[in-house]
């Protein structure tokens, strides 16, 4: 990754340090520190990813809002090097599923390593993508690299990979359910969202409400004693 000192061109400030504001820190009391942060545990521990979509209609506002925080992600050199394509209309949803399910097709049929399809094989997942047409949204990231907009990109999967984050955090707890789905490669992406080629999609994300039969597999986090490390 490109980490030179250079201002990249386009960032308003012509090279100049931005004036500064104090800043508005959330006050939260010590002592209520621990139970917010339980609190919200509790909340992102419920979220699943869900294959298994209704077709029923999201409320209003929440795609924008939840878009809103995941644009609020740090960026490197604050490029925000992300662009966030909302398909709602049903032949654009078609058209998505059918150029993903072809390359599933490939995916699961000749490319995937047999080692690789063993891994996902307890998941169940396939070739077949229904949920790209009945979940009532379906949200393109695409990391935006050196282009018109952005002259010179810095950390851009890192940026948009917490952007996305958010994004999912932010539609769980309005009660959404969501699926981080990677077609591989994704270029056909381009062509579907109408993005230039500087786009490069990296995440498809179905938005809805669960479908309410939905099942989940039985899989479980690791504790924390294995995934965090104190010295
Ligand atoms: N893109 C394929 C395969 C796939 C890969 C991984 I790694 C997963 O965690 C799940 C699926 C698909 O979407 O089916």
């Amino acid at each position: 990754m490109d980490q030179t000192n250079e201002q990249p061109s386009g960032v308003p400030t012509g090279g100049l340090a931005y004036p500064t504001v104090p800043h508005r820190p959330l006050t939260v009391p010590a002592g209520a520190a621990e139970e917010r942060a339980r609190t919200f545990h509790e909340v992102m521990d419920r979220r699943r990813t869900v294959r298994d979509f209704s077709d029923r209609p999201l409320p209003e506002g929440v795609l924008e809002w939840a878009i809103r925080t995941a644009a609020t992600a740090p960026s490197g050199a604050n490029v925000q090097p992300w662009r966030f394509v909302v398909l709602t209309d049903p032949e654009r949803k078609r058209r998505l599923r059918e150029a993903a399910e072809a390359e599933e097709r490939e995916f699961y049929g000749r490319r995937a390593s047999a080692e690789w399809l063993e891994a996902l094989a307890p998941l169940g997942t396939d070739w077949s993508k229904p949920f790209l047409e009945v979940a009532p949204a379906v949200i393109v990231v695409f990391e935006v690299h050196k282009g018109p907009e952005t002259p010179r990109p810095y950390y851009t999967k890192e940026s948009v990979g917490i952007a996305v984050g958010l994004l999912l955090a932010t539609l769980h707890q309005a009660g959404l359910a969501t699926l981080t789905h990677t077609p591989s490669p994704m270029r056909f992406l381009n062509e579907v969202c109408d993005r230039p080629p500087e786009e490069r999609a990296a995440y498809v994300i179905p938005v809805g409400y669960p479908a309410e039969d939905a099942r989940v597999p039985d899989i479980h986090r690791k504790p924390l004693e294995q995934v965090m490390i104190r010295l």
